[in-house]
């Protein structure tokens, strides 16, 4: 049932219905799960919530702002208090035409003069509109309405005025035949004598409106006994809203600390919940590229880097601090810059050392004595979907990562083609032979690795691998096998395996290894001059 249609279902009902009153769009969605199954769009709390008065000082634009954010994040019909309707007929056309396009269900307008004011301030002081002019209001709402069920209910403010049960009748009649849907009548008195008064005279030509905030020790039950049509709960959830905040804030500001408050407030993820974090993480699964959120990594840091000496005596090489945090963090950080998000790290040397939060860890207690294709063993439980695997010693700029991500390769590694100077350190390298040197590769093709080594002599070098290795989701499975097959075959000589010789492996079954070239942009930290360099990197 649309929102408006069950407005209208409410009003006509026999049973006494209930709306709650809402200012904003998380009141609304908490009315809504209280269970109310409509909501009073008040002006005066959607006023005091702006920090105003109930004078139409919010323009009525900004009203309409505040309700359409209630109409989003709910799915029962809001009634707004539409005031006098903003202005003359013309306004009220427009204003019918704008709740309509934001699914409103309704307006109420009073018979007041704009500016209006609260009908519990100097109530007997405020002049009612004239009858003629109000109808023609009315009228106009009505036709401007294009869904047959949008809801105009006729406020009659004759009791708040002072003008008594006839000219509150006569009002009520005269805006029923103008063809309002509801009429509204309104009482500041702290009992119900004036409403039940004008119902039992009132009976039940048209369905009545009540917002018992004065009365509101009269028992619902003399409600349902007088056959309203409708009760309003008029502006009880900003209130407690007041109460609420002014305690906390008070509680807060007296004790410097929040330890007094933290137990007796929602908690963080109840606002999540309410603002519907689950159905974004829903969305993020369905809609997003899915090479860049899909993408999980494992980080290998289970070496101690013993090349540095006394700075790894307590931490491992991929703790040293670089930047005032450790290197390894520069990496997560990097990762969880492109949205790679699920992150484990191999650990091994100084494990209780390596201790960044919000991250998964799998150890290589042999470390000692094994490689880094045992440390990424110990992780393959995470070769799974789009993997990269990099180094815990191996800092590299964001876009390397952004670009690998998106490369739809099985098989990805990232090679340096200005591998010339590095080589002149006479430095441990895994060289690479490629398809094309980046020389011949334009735009449009891929490169294919050829071989991988530590001897340069017995290739023609085209680069230097970087450690960074991309796998798909079919690239990961049947990485995955390989290293169970050939840990199976032996192990031994499995635990001192190095990453190219897996590579090599995967060449010589048949696969295609994919090259993604870069120049520069990546440090290897081997000695102190490197981590030195990684200062400035
Ligand atoms: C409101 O909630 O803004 C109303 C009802 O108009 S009352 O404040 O009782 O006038
Ligand atoms: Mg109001």
């Amino acid at each position: 049932m649309k929102k408006d249609q069950k407005l209208r279902e409410m009003i006509l009902s026999n049973d006494v219905r209930f709306l709650m009153e809402a200012h904003n769009g998380l009141s609304a969605k908490i009315a809504e799960e209280a269970g109310f199954e409509g909501i009073w769009a008040s002006g005066l709390s959607i006023s005091a919530q702006l920090g105003v008065r109930d004078n139409n000082e919010a323009s009525w634009t900004q009203v309409l702002e505040v309700v359409e954010f209630m109409s989003d994040a709910t799915t029962v019909p809001i009634l707004l208090d539409g005031d006098t309707g903003y202005g003359n007929f013309n306004n009220m056309r427009r204003l019918v035409r704008k709740l309509e396009q934001r699914d409103v269900a309704g307006v109420c307008i009073e018979d007041k003069l704009f500016p209006k004011t609260n009908s519990f301030i100097r109530g007997t002081a405020q002049p009612l509109a004239d009858t003629d002019e109000f109808c023609g209001k009315i009228k106009a709402g009505k036709d401007a309405q294009t869904s047959d069920n949008f809801n105009i209910v006729a406020r009659v403010e004759a009791f708040i005025a002072g003008w008594g049960l006839k000219e509150a009748l006569r009002r009520a009649e005269l805006y029923r035949q103008a063809g309002a849907d509801a009429i509204l009548i309104h009482s500041a008195l702290k009992n119900p004598s004036e409403i039940l008064e004008f119902k039992k005279e009132w009976a039940d030509r048209h369905p009545v409106v009540i917002v018992p905030t004065k009365y509101y020790t009269t028992p619902t039950e003399v409600f349902r006994e007088y056959k309203f049509s409708i009760v309003i709960w008029a502006n009880h959830l900003m209130r407690t809203a007041v109460t609420a905040m002014q305690n906390t804030a008070r509680q807060i500001y007296q004790d410097q600390n929040l330890l007094a408050v933290e137990e007796n407030i929602a908690s963080v993820s109840e606002v999540f919940r309410l603002q519907g974090e689950t159905e974004l993480a829903e969305a993020e699964k369905r809609y997003l590229p899915t090479s860049h959120t899909s993408a999980s990594a494992i980080i290998l840091a289970a070496s101690r880097g013993k090349e540095l000496g006394e700075l790894t005596d307590n931490i491992p090489k991929a703790m040293i601090p670089i930047r005032n945090k450790p290197l390894l963090a520069h990496i997560i950080e990097n990762y969880r810059e492109v949205n790679i998000k699920q992150l484990c790290v191999v650990r091994g040397y100084r494990k209780e050392q390596v201790n960044i939060p919000a991250i998964d860890y799998a150890d290589n207690d042999d470390y000692e004595t094994t490689g880094e294709v045992y440390s990424l063993f110990q992780a393959k439980e995470k070769l799974k979907g789009n993997v990269i695997v990099s180094y815990g010693d191996v800092l590299f700029k964001k876009h390397i990562l952004y670009e690998l991500s998106d490369n739809p390769g099985d098989f990805v590694i990232v090679v340096d083609y200005q591998w010339e100077k590095k080589a002149e350190l006479n430095r441990p390298m895994d060289f690479v032979q490629c398809s094309e040197p980046k020389s011949n590769v334009s735009f449009y093709n891929t490169v294919s690795l050829k071989s991988i080594g530590v001897d340069k002599s017995k290739m023609q070098v085209h680069g230097e691998w970087t450690g960074i290795l991309k796998l798909s989701a079919k690239g990961s499975e049947i990485f995955k096998k390989l290293l169970e097959d050939q840990f199976a075959k032996n192990a031994v000589e499995f635990k001192n395996f190095k990453l190219p010789d897996i590579l090599r492996s995967l060449l010589s079954s048949g696969q295609n290894i994919e090259v993604q070239y870069i120049a520069g942009d990546w440090l290897d930290v081997d000695l102190l001059d490197d981590v030195l360099a990684g200062s400035g990197f």
